[in-house]
């Protein structure tokens, strides 16, 4: 008993000291009580008001939040399964540092199996819009009644031989026909009008200070891209032969003014096997609801080459962007620093990356590698190069 009084007492002395000591400390920074600590040589620069101690982030970092309601109809969208957690998680939080933080658009998460709580739980504390998880019904992750599976198992066999990337994959090739053909028109995306697409590891290099969504809708711009290269031959040997099926079968869907001459040297005889890289994309989604752009995903679908071959949904966007939009409507991000395994986009011209804060080396840019089809794009839009770029070609 008069043990734990002793106790006591020494734990209300020692509470008593603690608080004491926190009221000195607190007040310490008047003009007297402690002496401080300063460095001479410094010359209290420290506490100058005039030389904050890191980088002032001032002048290009993103205008204030837009206003309630001020916000474009629009969405980011990612594909991703419960293993994609930390990879997206990298993803979120270049999106939110460079852009999203100050606009606070929402993020739709899609997969093909239900999200567990914990990566509800981390995407939704990394988001800073509202976050909104959603399962794929099966029809759209599975095998049309159309498609003799035995050929098509018989094809990943050969393309495994083969060593083609993803060759044998099943689950890759449903992900290719989804982001073809359903990502769009799933419940939750029939909210919005704009989507901007976010796959896990990539890496946004410069800060974006203006909303690319207003600038889409502004500029009456349906689909844009930041990469655009060469597609693998070995995946899409039909895909073209398809595409002039469906022109044939649907001439009223092809506009005058596209960009066919971008994606073929030949007035559409063959295919070049150009293509915009889709794991970035932002895009309108009602012309990817439209009348136009299903018929021709329906045709495609039909041909079957998402499982007879491996078509990819980059080709498959980009085809139809070339073909049945107007080429003012497709524009180039040049401005979105941006970063894919393999592949980096660091915007030409040093005045625009330091003012922007980017962190990009413009050594890896790809954008005039010979393996890049922006060179092309350029050419075919009309446009001058940006100015430099002969200086950062790649070696
Ligand atoms: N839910 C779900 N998502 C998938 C599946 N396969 C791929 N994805 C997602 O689909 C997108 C594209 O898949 P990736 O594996 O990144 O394909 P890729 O970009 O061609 O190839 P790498 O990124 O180089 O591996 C990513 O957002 C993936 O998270 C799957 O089986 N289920
Ligand atoms: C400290 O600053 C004063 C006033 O600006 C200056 O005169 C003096 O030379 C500086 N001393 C050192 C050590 O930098
Ligand atoms: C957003 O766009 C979708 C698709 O066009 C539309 O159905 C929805 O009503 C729009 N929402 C608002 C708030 O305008
Ligand atoms: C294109 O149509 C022709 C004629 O119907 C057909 O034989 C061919 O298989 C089709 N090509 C593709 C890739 O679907
Ligand atoms: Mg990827």
């Amino acid at each position: 008993m008069a043990n734990s009084q002793r106790y006591l007492r020494y734990i209300v002395f020692a509470l008593v000291c603690l608080i004491l000591l926190f009221f000195i400390s607190s007040s310490s920074s008047g003009p007297s009580s402690w002496p401080s600590i300063t460095n001479p040589a410094a010359n209290g620069s420290i506490t100058s008001p005039e030389k904050p101690p890191t980088t002032p982030n001032t002048g290009s970092s993103p205008p204030p939040a837009t206003a309630a309601g001020g916000r474009m109809n629009a969405t980011f969208v990612t594909l991703a399964r419960n293993s994609d957690l930390w990879e997206i998680a990298k993803s979120i939080r270049h999106v939110e540092d460079r852009f999203n933080r100050k606009f606070n658009y929402d993020w739709v998460f899609l997969n093909d199996d239900d999200f567990d709580d914990e990566f509800k739980k981390v995407t939704s504390a990394l988001v800073s819009g509202k976050t909104k998880y959603g399962r794929i019904p099966t029809e759209h992750w599975s095998f049309p009644d159309f498609i003799d599976q035995d050929r098509a198992a018989k094809v990943r066999e050969q393309m495994k031989e083969a060593k083609i990337i993803y060759g044998d994959s099943i689950s890759y090739r449903h992900m290719c026909r989804y982001e073809s053909g359903f990502f769009f028109r799933h419940p939750l995306m029939l909210d919005y009008e704009w989507y901007w697409r976010v796959e896990p590891s990539v890496e946004f290099f410069c800060d974006i200070d203006y909303d690319p969504f207003q600038y889409m809708a502004d500029n009456k711009k349906k689909y844009s891209f930041v990469l655009s290269l060469y597609e693998y031959v070995e995946t899409i040997p039909t895909l073209w032969d398809a595409v002039k099926n469906f022109t044939k079968a649907h001439p009223e869907h092809i506009v005058e003014g596209n960009m066919m001459n971008w994606l073929s040297d030949d007035d559409g005889k063959t295919y070049n096997h150009c293509h915009f890289w889709s794991n970035f994309e932002i895009g309108n989604l009602n012309w990817l609801r439209s009348k136009a752009y299903l018929d021709y995903f329906n045709s495609l679908d039909h041909a079957g080459g998402f499982f007879y071959e491996r078509w990819g949904d980059a080709p498959v966007h980009s085809i139809a962007a070339a073909l049945m939009l107007k080429k003012e409507e497709i524009h180039f991000f040049n401005d979105i620093a941006y970063y894919h395994v393999p592949f980096t986009h660091c915007p030409t011209g040093e005045e625009y990356r330091l003012q922007h804060k980017c962190h990009c080396n413009p050594k890896d840019n790809f954008d005039w590698n010979g393996y890049s089809c922006l060179s092309r794009y350029y050419e075919v839009k009309g446009k001058e190069k940006p100015a430099g770029y002969e200086k950062e070609q790649q070696q």
